[in-house]
């Protein structure tokens, strides 16, 4: 049996990108992280997504570390109006285990990044992510992860009322048949397992983005000469990123180019068409002595009527990584007046040879 004879048909390639009922909602809950700072990027300058909030967890490096971190893309992003709340400082029962391995000492290492010009919202992380929900239409927004899981399951525990209002939650982690942080454990799942139990078995609607399809996501060196080519601030950040990201993912896993996990799940929210999933019950190893952390997924078919988990099986490299692109040049420069998203191309002076089409820059 091969995946393509048991996943999902993707929808029609000329479906609109554009929802009818306006740009999706989300909260994105991460731990910069070099591939946290391009779903951050992806999320402001896609024109389909409505960033309601940016809340921090300890996972790549410390909670002070990350937060910094994010407000730093905020700032190189020019976004405004979009609180950033930090969140807990550790796991709800394990010691913290940080990824310098993979990100540095700073958590985004490779890049300088400026003083931030964002402000951060005073409250704790877990009560905006709850605030916000709570403040939206049921059904309306959309939870994404980027991160261990200890924020969104503390939100779930304080005011379970999110349960039922959240549209869904599409994380970032896992992995049905491969790990990164143990044989079959992946980071942002191993490093706060409790957590991660409590999201997968909330009943509401969870998107399991793992390293399944996020291993798909590389940035290849034409990738990167695309996002070169766009030529704004912005942009040569990225490429920075990638540049750190490559030789710490070849020196720690042996990855040829990097996989840039967190904004594939962005990338779900916004096109769904680019990242095939298939309805499979989930759930956490919390026992095992060499399974702890596992996303156990029960492919036996069918998936019962109740099966409110989904997996991530087949990424669209080339449309995935057209939306990362056409988000950069959409942000453009912002420390030099242009305005942020729907910028559009006429304020972003593409280096020579680069052309900008709809689907990003070629
Ligand atoms: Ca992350």
């Amino acid at each position: 049996m091969t995946w393509s004879t048991i996943v999902e048909p993707h929808p029609p390639a000329n479906q609109s990108r554009t929802n009818p009922a306006g740009p999706r909602k989300i909260i994105l809950d991460c731990d910069p992280g070099h591939d946290d700072a391009v779903a951050l990027l992806l999320a402001h300058g896609n024109p389909d997504i409505e960033l309601l909030a940016v809340t921090t967890v300890v996972g790549n490096q410390t909670l002070e570390k990350v937060t910094r971190n994010a407000l730093a893309v905020g700032t190189i992003a020019g976004i405004t109006g979009v609180p950033f709340a930090a969140g807990c400082p550790r796991p709800l029962v394990r010691s913290i285990e940080t990824a310098p391995d993979i990100h540095g000492e700073s958590g985004m290492d490779g890049p300088a990044l400026p003083e931030s010009t964002i402000e951060l919202d005073p409250r704790h992380a877990v009560d905006l992510i709850i605030d916000t929900v709570m403040a939206h239409e049921p059904g309306t927004v959309t939870l994404v992860p980027t991160a261990g899981l200890t924020n969104i399951a503390l939100a779930a525990r304080k005011e379970p009322r999110i349960v039922e209002r959240v549209k869904e939650v599409v994380l970032m982690g896992g992995g049905y048949h491969v790990g990164n942080w143990s044989a079959v454990a992946e980071f942002n799942i191993i490093i706060d397992p409790e957590a991660a139990h409590i999201v997968f078995n909330e009943k509401w609607p969870v998107v399991m983005v793992g390293l399944d399809l996020t291993h798909q996501a590389l940035a290849t060196p034409d990738v990167v000469e695309k996002i070169a080519a766009i030529g704004t601030g912005p942009a040569k950040f990225v490429t920075e990123l990638m540049d750190f990201f490559a030789h710490t993912y070849k020196d720690a896993q042996g990855f040829d180019h990097p996989p840039v996990h967190d904004p594939c799940a962005v990338a779900y929210v916004i096109d769904p068409s680019i990242v095939s999933t298939r309805k499979v019950p989930v759930n956490i190893e919390l026992q095992g002595t060499l399974t702890l952390g596992m996303t156990v997924a029960d492919f036996r078919a069918p998936a019962p009527a109740d099966c409110h988990t989904s997996v991530a099986v087949d990424l669209d490299h080339a449309r995935f990584w057209d939306l990362v692109t056409d988000a950069l040049v959409r942000i453009g420069e912002p420390g030099a007046g242009a305005t942020n998203t729907g910028a559009g191309a006429s304020d972003v002076e593409l280096n020579e040879g680069a052309q900008l089409t709809a689907g990003g820059v070629k």
